[in-house]
């Protein structure tokens, strides 16, 4: 009974006190409710999603963001009630103003705006297209509804002698303590909310969508906006030494283009270039029952130029890192993403490099040009056109958006088209379907990765058994996923060749990076026990040790060289990295980039190095780890201290010099001081 009675008393009381609360801060509530619903109303207007109205994640981001910077309109005094109006108002103002430049912003590019790129003026002129382009609709104005809703309510409190209520008085300096308060216990428990996948996304800051769907439009702006200020505070000083470390750099490092049996041979040729999402060369190795999983790329492979030592140097960046360094054989950079950070330095390109020898360059992906930051750094590296989503009818859906085998299909008649205008051309074919989680099973055909054994009774009757091995693992999904993709693949040079497509043309294939799957995915794979159905026994005389160096050694990805035109039959086995790209296909097809980090590798069969992001190092004969200052030996060789000390010595001048060509704009011999 007592407690009963203490509980009814606490309830009567909180409910008086919010009732106080609501009563002298009127106006304040009126500015978070208008903006709050102003947020989410973007999110539901831009992205048609009518989840957002139920994902309370954002709202909470929101409402500490809102809170927090509302929060200083107690410090004005309370008899001073039309100055906070004031503030209150031009708050909102802003914040509504961001809607609105998201909204007009979205319309054009499916994707929501960023300070770097209003700020750059080399593409204001882009925006600003955008929104002359985009003469205010009424669904951009919408948002000005909670300024207006505001207004009144000043008023109306005002004509009802709000403002002269002593009471008011009362909210002050503590007001906005409290106020701070609420805001970051909010923030701290929207913070420990999150997955793991989030805080990824938020960092890289790529997937603009993603991050506003799940942080809401504000805590997006003030995560971009720091990101925007990164690499001009690291520019501020340091330019000259930059300069001269990258003279001395090119002087003892010159890039020599000696000729060898592969010089010229492609010259003039047209390229397509198939960007191939997540294929690992492991994958390709696999076989489930006698039957390949890859056999279009195991016979393009077989006929062409395999490069199974193959290895990306992707940072953050993933997908963008490697058409980076591919295109200008550079390393990514050590802050933040070039696509999206660095998109306005000058670059050597493949495509630039190209272009001067007569060639029309393309790209074509089934995602949002905005992705990666696409839509810009494209045409920074020198493509003439980037065909992105808006290009292609979304009339099959696999993983991430529209599927590979759609997207070729249709690639044909703007392939077609092009070769009709444009003669030679390169053209970048970015895949999409075969992308992590790798869970759209239902979509990637029957291929079991389960192993079938026949087993003969002593009556001679005979039992097909079967061991599930890969069945319903991460691993084997992304098997399933990759035959899809290798289907894709096969399907579009069977198109290509249908349509004269492969005529003088040469096929280059790469995977971008690997599939991100986690070590003991792969130990399962190589150290399966049919009986246990599980890992075998390390005891286990066929135990096959993955370790953490097995697992990077088996990042390798595809890299092949293929022409219709002629069998090469070649694989080659020595480490290469996508930095060395440019200059071996430089050597085929005549272009030469005189700062290219890379080397062609039919130079360096037996010396080259694979310099990766996290300045670990490969060789023929050796994996360094530089985290831990230990390597592993890949051969019997002996390998001695200084080839180690060379190496890490090499690593480290590799990776400054490429960081201060991206950070200090060194390529721009224009703007040399
Ligand atoms: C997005 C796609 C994926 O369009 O290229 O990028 P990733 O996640 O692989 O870096
Ligand atoms: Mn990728």
């Amino acid at each position: 009974m007592k407690k009963n009675k203490i509980i009814n008393e606490y309830i009567k009381k909180t409910r008086q006190r919010i009732n106080t609360y609501v009563d002298n801060n009127k106006p304040f509530i009126t500015y978070v409710i208008t903006i709050l619903i102003n947020s989410l109303l973007l999110r539901i207007l831009t992205m048609k999603s009518f989840d957002a109205v139920f994902t309370i994640k954002p709202l909470i981001a929101d409402l500490a963001f809102i809170l927090f910077v509302g929060s200083f309109v107690y410090l004005i005094k309370p008899n001073h009630q039309k100055k906070r109006f004031i503030y209150l108002l031009i708050v909102a103002f802003l914040l509504t103003l961001i809607c609105i430049i998201n909204s007009i912003y979205y319309t054009f590019y499916t994707s929501f705006s960023s300070i770097s790129l209003i700020a750059t003026s080399k593409f204001i002129v882009e925006v600003g297209d955008a929104v002359t382009q985009n003469v205010l609709q009424i669904k951009d104005l919408i948002y000005l509804w909670g300024p207006i809703v505001m207004i009144m309510t000043y008023y109306k409190l005002k004509k009802e002698g709000y403002y002269k209520d002593k009471k008011r008085l009362n909210s002050t300096k503590k007001m906005m303590v409290k106020t701070i308060y609420v805001a970051l216990i909010l923030a701290g428990l929207f913070i420990i909310n999150l997955s793991s996948l989030e805080v990824g996304r938020f960092m890289k800051q790529w997937n603009r969508e993603y991050i506003v769907k799940r942080f809401g439009i504000f805590t997006y702006h003030l995560n971009d906006a720091v990101k925007s200020l990164e690499p001009k505070l690291v520019t501020l000083f340091g330019y000259d030494s930059a300069k001269e470390n990258f003279d001395q750099y090119f002087i003892d490092n010159p890039t020599i283009y000696k000729s060898n049996m592969y010089t010229n041979i492609f010259e003039g040729m047209n390229i397509i270039a198939i960007h191939a999402e997540s294929i690992q060369t492991a994958a390709m190795e696999q076989v489930f029952n006698g039957l390949e999983l890859t056999p279009n790329l195991n016979r393009l492979a077989r006929e062409g130029i395999f490069f199974d030592h193959f290895y990306n140097q992707v940072s953050v960046g993933t997908s963008s890192d490697t058409e980076f360094t591919l295109n200008t054989s550079l390393m990514p950079s050590s802050i933040g993403t070039v696509f999206v950070n660095y998109f306005d330095r000058e670059y050597i390109s493949i495509p630039k490099l190209l272009k001067e020898k007569g060639y029309y360059a393309f790209s074509m992906h089934g995602n949002n040009g905005s992705f990666w930051n696409r839509n810009v750094m494209h045409k920074s590296l020198g493509y003439n056109k980037f065909y992105s989503k808006e290009s292609f009818e979304i009339d099959d859906i696999v993983g991430l958006g529209l599927s590979d085998k759609s997207f070729f299909r249709q690639s044909i008649n703007y392939i077609l088209d092009i070769k009709e205008k444009h003669s030679p051309y390169y053209g970048t074919m970015i895949m999409l379907s075969n992308h992590t989680p790798f869970n759209d099973l239902d979509k990637y055909g029957n291929f079991a990765v389960d192993i079938k054994e026949t087993v003969i009774s002593p009556d001679g009757t005979s039992e097909v058994v079967t061991y599930p091995y890969m069945e319903e693992t991460k691993l084997g999904n992304y098997f399933k996923s990759t035959h899809y993709a290798d289907a894709a693949i096969g399907e579009f040079i069977q198109e290509l060749d249908n349509n004269n497509l492969l005529e003088n043309t040469v096929i280059i294939i790469y995977g971008d990076h690997d599939a991100r799957l986690s070590k003991s995915n792969w130990n399962l794979l190589y150290n399966y026990d049919k009986d246990s159905d599980s890992v075998l026994d390390e005891s286990d005389l066929n135990y096959i040790d993955f370790n953490s160096y097995s697992y990077e050694l088996n990042r390798r990805t595809p890299f092949i060289i293929w022409t219709k035109e002629r069998t090469f039959n070649r694989k080659v086995s020595s480490v290469m990295g996508a930095y060395d790209i440019a200059p071996t296909l430089g050597n085929m097809f005549n272009f030469k980039n005189p700062y290219a980090l890379g080397k062609d590798i039919f130079n360096h069969l037996d010396d080259n190095i694979v310099v990766f992001p996290n300045s670990n190092w490969l060789t023929n004969t050796v994996y360094y780890n530089s985290q831990k200052g230990e390597y592993l030996t890949l051969t019997n060789s002996i390998i001695s201290s200084d080839y180690i000390d060379n190496n890490i010595e090499y690593t480290e001048k590799l990776l400054e010099v490429s960081n201060n060509i991206i950070n200090y704009n060194l390529l721009n011999f224009s703007k040399e001081k």
